[in-house]
């Protein structure tokens, strides 16, 4: 895919707005559109990364920096107290629909297991 043509990549460009609640120099997080919990928010590297299996080594350090900002989230968010989600969607049979990396935080409700 050109990244040009990336939904996520338009985000993090800000030529596509959502709402966003954190922003570094490698990272946006923002609330998904079509929320499964009261709390859904995307961790998403602002480089173009097309799933969990096209990542490598050298992006080790931002693989480990998505899953700490998702716990930090999580407690300002003020939902780490009772619990939540996080899950990568990777390909067509773990359901993933937007070919950019991307790590769901999810909570405020029981999750279920196992996932449909
Ligand atoms: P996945 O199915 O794992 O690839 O998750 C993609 C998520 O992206 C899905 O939960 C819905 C969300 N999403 C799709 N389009 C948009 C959008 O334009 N804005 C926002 N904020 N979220 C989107």
């Amino acid at each position: 895919m050109n990244v040009t043509d990336c939904l996520f990549c338009s985000i993090a460009s800000g030529k596509i707005p959502a709402d966003v609640v954190h922003e570094s120099e490698t990272l946006i997080a923002f609330r998904d559109i079509n929320p499964q919990a009261p709390l859904h928010l995307l961790i998403v590297p602002k480089q173009h990364i097309t799933s969990l299996d096209t990542a490598k080594a050298p992006h080790q350090s931002l693989l480990g920096d998505m899953v700490l900002v998702a716990a930090d989230l999580a407690r300002t968010e003020s939902v780490a107290g009772h619990g939540y989600r996080t899950v990568i969607n990777t390909g067509v049979d773990g359901g993933q629909s937007v070919d950019h990396l991307h790590l769901h935080l999810i909570g405020g409700r029981q999750m279920e297991w196992p996932p449909g």
